[in-house]
């Protein structure tokens, strides 16, 4: 099987086709792999592995292995810059994003750190400042939840007119995990926090440093972690290891991995983290600084940017979240945003994370642009692009939660655009 062959399969089985077309792609797909099986190691199939057989009942299957990998016909990555990458939304499955699939935004490159010689510092406005390990840590109760996490820079592209683009371009800078740790407030009991400690200073242990001021609202005590874990095992290098910071519903940046350092105060630290950068220039030319909570925001997944559809029954599927709370309602249009119809939102519906949407649909081969919109339960409904932009202008880079359109042409190919 010829390269070219292979990465036609590859897109092909990304789009979304008719059940009968995808299943001549998965078999065409299956056959050739087939071919290539015992001499290569190809999709990570080794050489010493039977080749697949035509029919599985008839051979005994491979035997338990100590780490497990997903199936070598399953292809999704993220898509890689310099310094992010991006969840592939499009190909997921429920909310949560698998560890590997998380996307990634690292100003300095992921640091290797050995977790044995790893310690926070927790010091400033305490009575008793502390050196933690990370054994030490994991002796506190532990506390799990699921979240999501955002980078504000996340669909910036809406700010501009990018053009032919994907959801995983254009979003992909989400996921969700169910996350584990410690309460920051247990933490901060231990150190004796004092009464004028209003701000905490968050300090990274990589190369980039980076170090955000905390507001100690009653909302961050409540639900802030200092977390080790991530989906049932210790954090990724890339989201952390061994100790980040979490603050659910807040933008990216501030949920400092590779924690190493909390110092206590009474005002805000000013670092260039929230000066320099991660500001929101507005019309006027002020900026608006610590704009933490994530508004709520939803997108179609499927179908979205650069698929191609027949005509006929689809489910319309998306996903929905809120650095607020919850959501509470999704709707979609099929018809430009002139009539909205209630999406179902799949169970369970949990705070701060993201929230799968569907919606039957049969697409009758004429040009549809599709839209959906959510609102969360503080009554906040996502906007759109006009109506956001009439009051936070284009000088804006972080932040964008506009409602995205999709364009169907009559060709059933899937682009991007701008209403
Ligand atoms: N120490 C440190 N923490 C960091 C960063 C970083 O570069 N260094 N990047 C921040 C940004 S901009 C984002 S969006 C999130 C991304 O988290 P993730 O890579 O786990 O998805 O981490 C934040 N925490
Ligand atoms: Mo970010």
């Amino acid at each position: 099987m010829s390269e070219e062959t292979l990465a036609d399969n590859e897109t092909s089985n990304r789009m979304s086709a008719s059940p009968s077309l995808k299943r001549r792609q998965f078999l065409a797909g299956g056959a050739s792999l087939l071919a290539i099986s015992a001499s290569s190691t190809l999709f990570g199939v080794s050489a010493d592995e039977p080749a697949k057989p035509i029919d599985p009942t008839r051979v005994p299957g491979v035997s338990p292995r100590p780490h497990g990998e997903r199936s070598p016909f399953e292809q999704q990555t993220r898509l890689v810059a310099n310094s992010s990458s991006t969840t592939p939304l499009q190909d997921l499955q429920g909310v949560i994003t698998p560890a590997s699939l998380h996307f990634e935004r690292h100003h300095n490159g992921v640091p290797a750190i050995d977790p044995s010689r790893h310690r926070l510092l927790v010091h400033g406005r305490v009575d008793r400042p502390m050196i933690f390990t990370v054994e030490e840590l994991k002796r506190f109760p532990s506390v799990s939840r699921m979240a999501f996490l955002e980078c504000s820079g996340n669909s910036r592209d809406g700010w501009d007119e990018a053009q032919d683009l994907t959801v995983q371009q254009l979003h992909g800078l989400t996921s969700t995990s169910e996350w584990t740790g410690i309460k920051l407030s247990t933490l901060l009991e231990a150190a004796e926090i004092q009464r004028e400690a209003t701000w905490m200073l968050a300090e990274g242990g990589d190369a980039a440093a980076l170090a955000r001021s905390v507001p100690l609202t009653d909302e961050v005590l409540n639900e802030a972690m200092v977390c080790y874990g991530q989906n049932g095992e210790a954090l990724r290098p890339e989201q952390g290891y061994p100790l980040r910071l979490l603050l659910p519903g807040f933008e990216g940046n501030i949920n400092v991995k590779w924690l190493r350092r909390l110092k206590l105060g009474s005002t805000p630290f000013m670092t260039r983290w929230e000066t320099a950068t991660y500001t929101d220039l507005m019309p006027d030319g002020k900026a608006y600084q610590f704009s933490l909570a994530m508004e709520a925001k939803s997108v179609i997944t499927r179908p979205s940017g650069q698929q191609q559809l027949r005509p006929g029954f689809h489910e319309i599927q998306g996903l929905a979240w809120s650095g607020r709370g919850r959501i509470a309602i999704v709707e979609v249009s099929v018809d430009a945003g002139r009539t909205w119809q209630a999406a179902r939102v799949q169970e369970p519906v949990l705070p701060k994370c993201h929230t799968r949407f569907r919606l039957p649909w049969r697409w009758d081969g004429q040009e549809a642009i599709i839209q959906s919109r959510c609102t969360d339960d503080t009554g906040y409904l996502q906007p759109s692009r006009d109506a956001l932009i009439k009051v936070r202008g284009t000088h804006s880079s972080y932040h964008y939660n506009g409602i995205q359109s999709w364009k169907i042409g009559r060709d059933g190919v899937v682009t991007n655009v701008y209403k």
